[in-house]
């Protein structure tokens, strides 16, 4: 691994800012062994088609096989913990007197970590609600056939997740593009920036933007700064340098 130099004028720039922007992705969760979507080989998408199982008609080409794709995912996600990148972020938080965490990821895993107020743009795959009417639901019985039913109108189950082509839940994404249009430095990490609105958010930033992705070139600019590693590396440093 290549030494991680933080340039002391980010950590000053850092200590002075009042508002904090952060957008994570899958990258962030690959520590803990849940797989990114875009990795050439060990992403989701390397081996299943999106349009199959992360769209509204795949679900209802095969409610079945898509139901079996999540709970396999839900119960990947209950065997692993938070790792030092999130941590990191939680702990961030309580050092700056503003902090917006935005996430793409349906893992829960910063809320586990101790993030607060996080913004879920693309649901929880922990959640379930009705195909039909949209509305979650808590419980339901078991031995009605997969998907199990929605015990208000016997409609099919499918996680609180946003497929393409649904829009993100009301006024999270508003949220989301408010703390990124008013903060003073915001965070990239772990993300392709491939899928919109949420990489939209990189792009009206105001500030100073830190990418951290194993796919990006390092950069150091007055107003960019780009670290190619490992979130869970390059975070805990940053951050105990604050
Ligand atoms: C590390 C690392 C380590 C690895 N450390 N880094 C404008 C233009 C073009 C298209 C559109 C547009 N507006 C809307 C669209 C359509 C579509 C879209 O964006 N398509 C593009 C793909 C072309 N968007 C939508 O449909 C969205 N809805 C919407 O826009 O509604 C309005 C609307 C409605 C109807 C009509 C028109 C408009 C919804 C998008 C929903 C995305 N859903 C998914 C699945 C969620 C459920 C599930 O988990 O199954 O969300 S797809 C998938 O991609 C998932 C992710 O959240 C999302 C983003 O992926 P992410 O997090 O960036 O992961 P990767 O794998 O891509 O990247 C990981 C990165 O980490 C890599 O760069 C690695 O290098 C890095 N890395 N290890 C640091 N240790």
């Amino acid at each position: 691994m290549n030494e991680i130099v933080i340039p002391v004028q980010l950590i000053e720039a850092l200590k002075k800012a009042q508002r904090v922007a952060i957008l994570t992705g899958a990258g962030i969760s690959a520590e803990s062994g849940i797989p990114t979507f875009r990795d050439q080989l060990t992403g989701l998408w390397a081996k299943y088609r999106p349009e199959e199982l992360a769209t509204s008609k795949g679900f209802q080409r095969n409610p079945r096989m898509v139901w079996e794709w999540y709970a396999a995912r839900r119960e990947k996600v209950h065997t692993v913990e938070p790792n030092a990148g999130h941590y990191a972020l939680a702990e961030l938080a309580r050092k700056v007197p503003e902090l917006t965490l935005a996430t793409q990821n349906v893992d829960g895993l910063h809320q586990r970590a101790g993030s607060e107020g996080v913004i879920e743009l693309h649901g929880n795959i922990n959640r379930v609600k009705c195909f039909d009417e949209g509305l979650l639901v808590d419980s339901w019985n078991e031995n009605q056939g997969i998907p199990p039913r929605c015990p208000r109108c016997g409609g099919f189950l499918r996680p609180d997740v946003v497929w393409f082509g649904e829009m993100l839940p009301d006024e999270v994404f508003e949220k989301a593009e408010y703390a990124a249009k008013k903060c003073d430095v915001f965070f990239s990490i772990g993300t392709s920036g491939q899928v919109e609105p949420a990489a939209s958010l990189a792009r009206i930033a105001h500030g100073i933007v830190i990418t951290i992705n194993l796919e990006v070139e390092s950069l150091i600019s007055p107003y960019r700064y780009n670290f190619n590693g490992k979130a869970g590396e390059i975070l805990p440093l940053l951050v105990q340098k604050l």
